[in-house]
């Protein structure tokens, strides 16, 4: 009903209609209750001016009244906060098997990776109809992914990843904005999501060829860094097992159980010290300042990919004993 109102940002994701219709209700309520405020004070003017004989009377205490009050806006509220929070946790549950797209932001533009291998600056193609799942970071200071077309706003800080996603119905090109000032640039920090038909969308991933899947990338780079000198896959390795450890729940030293989540991986590769696994020695050395953002996005990749069995072959993934040792370098 609003693709054609000239104010309304396109509707393009699937959350983006109930969004919609949540704050169409917010803002007809607060119209609702403007409209009678101000006209109750015109009517009360009105009638209990002052006249000559004419006096209001004066209530004390009414429970009926207070109840009515008390119950009414009460129950509104409730249905606010329903209905809110339903949309809040859809928006914040990426669904199982969305697409992996890594997002680096830094003063003052966005660095995408797909799972494939294909990088983009300020721009991301994506399939209609496809979830996709963004897992963000920054390499300086706080900036914020917003998609208006898709009603999707997601802070991005450094140190950490935070994630969102989307599920695109409909092909076209949209507004990516920053929306948390980021500095003298941060009006400039603009890009654009572009959505296609799946068909293109497979020509376009083909397009960029020869670049590695980001796991493979990530693979290379764990070898690189010497990671697989300690981590084997067998029980033979200094460092523990990492096939399947991703979403599984990990044992620490100190009592604690914690999800393999990407923020885990993440804090276990740049200061492994903070979460000990149970069993092992605190030995990793720290890769804080040795890895940038994108190989760290390429890490976690290769390590969530560990949960299945490589396409082909045996279970075993290609790296395994015998992988020459190598001391961690400075990239
Ligand atoms: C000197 C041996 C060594 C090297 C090199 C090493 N690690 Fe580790 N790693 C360990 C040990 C030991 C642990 C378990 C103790 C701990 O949590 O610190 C561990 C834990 C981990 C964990 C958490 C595993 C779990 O089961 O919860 C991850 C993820 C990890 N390392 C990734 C890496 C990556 C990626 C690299 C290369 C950049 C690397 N490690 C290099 C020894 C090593
Ligand atoms: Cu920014």
């Amino acid at each position: 009903m609003f693709d054609t109102f000239p104010l309304w940002p396109a509707r393009a994701s699937t959350t983006a209609g109930s969004v919609d219709a949540l704050y169409i209700f917010l803002v007809a309520l607060a119209a609702f209750m403007s409209v009678s405020i101000f006209i109750m004070i015109v009517v009360f003017a009105t009638r209990f001016r002052r006249r000559k004989g004419v006096q209001a009377e004066q209530i004390e205490g009414s429970t009926p009244l207070e109840l009515t009050w008390t119950v009414i806006p009460l129950g509104i509220f409730m249905v606010i906060f329903v209905w809110g929070a339903v949309i809040y946790f859809r928006e914040r549950t990426p669904p199982r098997g969305a697409t992996e797209v890594y997002v680096v932001a830094k003063q003052w533009m966005w660095k995408l990776q797909h799972e494939e291998g294909q990088r983009e600056i300020n721009e991301l193609h994506v399939p209609v109809g496809r979830d996709v799942k963004m897992i963000m970071t920054s390499q300086d200071v706080i900036h914020s992914f917003y998609v208006p077309a898709f009603r999707m706003k997601q802070d991005v800080l450094p140190g950490r990843y935070t994630t969102a996603w989307f599920r695109a119905t409909r092909p076209g090109t949209y507004h990516l904005f920053c929306a948390e000032y980021c500095g003298t640039m941060h009006s400039g920090m603009i890009g654009q999501v572009v959505v296609m038909e799946p068909a293109q969308y497979e020509a376009w991933l083909g397009g960029g060829a020869a670049m590695g899947s980001l796991a493979a990338n990530g693979e290379s780079i764990f070898q690189q860094l010497g990671c697989s000198t300690c981590h084997r896959f067998d029980t033979q390795g200094r460092g523990p097992n990492l096939a399947g450890l991703f979403g599984k729940p990990v044992q620490l030293e100190d009592g604690r159980t914690v999800v393999a989540d990407e923020n885990y991986i993440r804090e276990s590769i740049l200061s492994p010290a903070a979460k000990i696994v149970s069993g092992f020695k605190p030995i990793m050395p720290v890769f804080q300042g040795l890895v940038s953002e994108e190989q760290l996005s390429a890490l976690v990749a290769y390590i969530k990919s560990l949960n299945q069995p490589p396409a082909g072959a045996a279970a075993t993934p290609s790296l395994l004993p015998g992988t020459k040792p190598q001391q961690p370098k400075v990239q």
